[in-house]
Order: C-alpha cells, then structure tokens, then sequence
C-alpha cells in the first residue's frame, strides 16, 4: 500500500489484508456470519455492547437513572466483542441489523423493544424515564442539537482522527492533518458553547453532555487515543473544566466499567447484572 502512488481501479475491489487493526471484522456487506442465541438476563433492560465511547453513552445514563433510585432502568450488559466478530452473530442482527454496539433490548414493553444506535437509545431511555430529556420544546430543540452534533461530528474523531493516528499500519501525514485540523475545529466549537455555560445546555446535565463527553471528554481527560498533547487539548479551558466535572460523577465512573476487557484489572467488568456487581469487583 502506498497512498502517493495509488489510483484507483475502475471498479473497486475487496482487500481484506490491509485495514489495519480492524481488519479480521470490516467488511462491505452487512447481515448475520453465523447462528448465536445471545443471553437474557432478568432484568427489564437487555444490553449487548461493549466499553467504547459509544457503549459507555448508554452505561452511563442507565447508571445515572439507578443512581436516582430508578429502578425500572435495572439492566444487564452481556459482552459483545466486536474483535472476535460477536456483532455479526444472528440474535445480534437482529437487534441491531447495523452489527455495531450498543443494542438494546427493552422486554418490560409488552412486546419486546429493540434500540439500536445509541443517540437513539439514549432518546429512548430518557424518554422512558422521563429524565435527562428536557421537555420544554426550546430547552429539548438545545439538547438534541447538542446530541446530534455529536453523533454526526464523533465519526471525524473516531473513524477519521483515531483510526489514522492510533490504528492505520501506517502513519499517513495528509490524513492525520486533515482530522486533527477537523476535531480542533470541533474542540472549539465545544470550548466557545461551554465559555459561560456549566453544561452544553446551560446548568442541567443531560443525554447531550453523555454522549459527548463519552467522545470529546474522554479525549480531553486522556482516556482515548493518548492524543491529549498531539492535540494540546488542554488549551480548550472549558472543555477540560466541563470534561472534569463530568468525569468525577460516580454514574459515569461505574458507567465507563461496564463491558470494559482491557485496562487495569479493577476497571474492568465484562458483564453487569446487578448495581451491587461494582462493589463485589472493585
Ligand atoms: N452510530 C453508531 C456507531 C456504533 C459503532 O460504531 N460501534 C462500534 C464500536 S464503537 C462497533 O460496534 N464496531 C464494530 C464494527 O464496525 O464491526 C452508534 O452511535 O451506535
């Protein structure tokens, strides 16, 4: 592979050796590899993801709702290890035909719900709940701003800026360049809104600040991608300050170590069934 030399073919052709750390699961077409029942717990809220900043959106609004003593939000979070390809087994197509965690299955409803993509499964919870959702139509019109800013911007951080910094087999100036130069623009759009604003909506807290806090704060308090000094994230002021707030919230610490494999030790906790599961493992 050589990006300077490249011209494309007329028609483009699949090459599964060079996609870098993800190559064993990308591929162009969708749909089910293989038959796999997934596990149902007791509880009213099935989950089937893993610890990403996408999964940790979902895990940590169902542990802010347990934290309010919600507990209709009680679930269980299974594994799914999108390494080893679990996203393409059947029960998980069938719940999210996408094959991308987080999915949810909601069996208190008489039939049972499934959400896929998590702004969707966050509107979905909060909605439920009635919670973390503002429902004055302005103040509601801020946050879903806020929560499809960050759905449409997160693929340049992630797809664009961190498959190219941290994952591609090789280090490709012109492409580093062009998403670092995307998520600082981006990273500034945050600073400015948060300039006289505690949250991204203005004082309270809600599934806008979770989801991109899951993206941008993890970026800024160094968690994802080791990036914090290539992009001196630190000069986004407000953008720490709100990152740091967030991250002290004990619903967010609990909310980031479910389904996380990797990390220290006692980070980690591959399934959650129960809100006493932390206190057991940690
Ligand atoms: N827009 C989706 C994106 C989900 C997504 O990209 N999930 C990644 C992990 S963060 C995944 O499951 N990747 C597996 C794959 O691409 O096969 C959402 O927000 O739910």
């Amino acid at each position: 592979m050589n990006d300077e030399t490249y011209t494309p073919p007329k028609v483009w052709k699949w090459n599964d050796q060079d996609g870098g750390k993800w190559t064993k699961i990308n591929r162009p077409i969708s749909g089910a590899t293989h038959e796999k029942t997934l596990p149902i717990g007791k509880n009213p809220l099935q989950l089937y993801s893993l610890a990403t900043p996408n999964g940790v959106k979902v895990t940590v609004l169902l542990e802010e709702l347990i934290e309010l003593g919600i507990t209709d939000a009680e679930y269980d979070a299974y594994l799914i290890n999108i390494g080893e390809g679990d996203q393409f087994g059947s029960d998980f197509v069938a719940i999210n035909p996408n094959s991308k965690i987080p999915a949810l299955l909601d069996t208190s409803t008489e039939v049972p719900t499934r959400v896929f993509e998590s702004g969707a499964i966050l509107v979905y919870l909060a909605e439920k709940f009635q919670l973390f959702l503002p429902t004055e139509p302005g103040a509601r019109a801020e946050c879903m701003s806020w929560l499809f800013w960050q759905m449409g911007s997160a693929p340049y951080l992630g797809g664009g800026f961190g498959h190219f910094y941290s994952y591609a087999p090789i280090k490709i100036e012109y492409c580093i360049d062009r998403f670092s130069m995307e998520v600082k623009r981006q990273l500034d759009v945050l600073d400015k809104n948060l300039t006289e604003r505690q949250f991204l909506c203005g004082d309270d807290y809600n599934i806008s600040d979770i989801a991109v806090y899951s993206w941008y704060g993890s970026l800024v308090v160094n968690t994802l991608y080791d990036a914090q000094e290539f992009l001196d994230t630190a000069s986004y002021k407000n953008v720490s300050r709100w990152a740091n707030e967030i991250q002290s919230r004990p619903a967010v610490l609990r909310g980031q170590r479910v389904n996380k494999t990797w990390g220290p030790e006692e980070e980690q906790m591959s399934e959650r069934h129960h809100a006493d599961d932390f206190k057991i493992s940690s």
